[in-house]
């Protein structure tokens, strides 16, 4: 298993919309693999395949402390959500050092594909629901901060791109 970079905002990669994986092969597994160690080592609870530049629709999560529910979704696709909304304090390990909230449905139910090719169903609601969302943003390119206004955006910019001409 290996550790991948991750992306950092505002780089423009993170813009991209990632294409369906096709079939669910060894390759697929490794890269899920890769992702699981380096969210687990970020610390994060969730990593789309976007944000280790890799343009394919592929998620995993893991909200427990103890560090055993992974859960990896391939090529999900939203079936419902909530008319309820809730508000909720993000991260982003593509942003880092940032936190602010955003309002979300309440409620998800998701399709997706497992690691063995095999389709299943999700309704999640609390934290899941949020993660879930958040990283099937990542998929169509959208950042967390996308979500919040133009000044609190171009203040995030700002302060990054200060942060990132400090490191040799
Ligand atoms: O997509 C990502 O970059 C992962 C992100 C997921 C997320 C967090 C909070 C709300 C919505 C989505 C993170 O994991 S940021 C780090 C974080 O929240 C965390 C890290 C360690 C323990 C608990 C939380
Ligand atoms: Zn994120």
């Amino acid at each position: 298993m290996a550790l991948l970079p991750i992306l950092h905002f505002p780089d423009p990669r993170l813009q991209k919309v990632a294409a369906p994986i096709e079939h669910v092969d060894d390759d697929v597994r490794r890269l899920a693999a890769d992702m699981a160690e380096t969210m687990y080592a970020a610390p994060g609870i969730g990593l789309a395949a976007t944000q280790v530049d890799v343009h394919r629709r592929l998620i995993v999560i893991d909200i427990s402390e103890t560090h055993d529910q992974l859960i990896t979704l391939i090529n999900p696709r939203l079936l419902g959500q909530s008319p309820d909304i809730q508000e909720c304090e993000e991260g982003c390990l593509s942003v880092p050092g940032i936190f602010d909230s955003v309002e979300r449905p309440a409620e998800v139910e998701v399709e997706a594909l497992g690691l063995d090719g095999k389709s299943f169903r999700i309704k999640a609601d609390g934290l899941l629901a949020v993660c879930i969302q958040h990283e099937m943003d990542h998929l169509e390119g959208i950042v967390f901060v996308d979500h919040l206004s133009r000044l609190k955006r171009n203040r995030i910019v700002n302060k990054l791109r200060k942060q990132q001409q400090k490191v040799p």
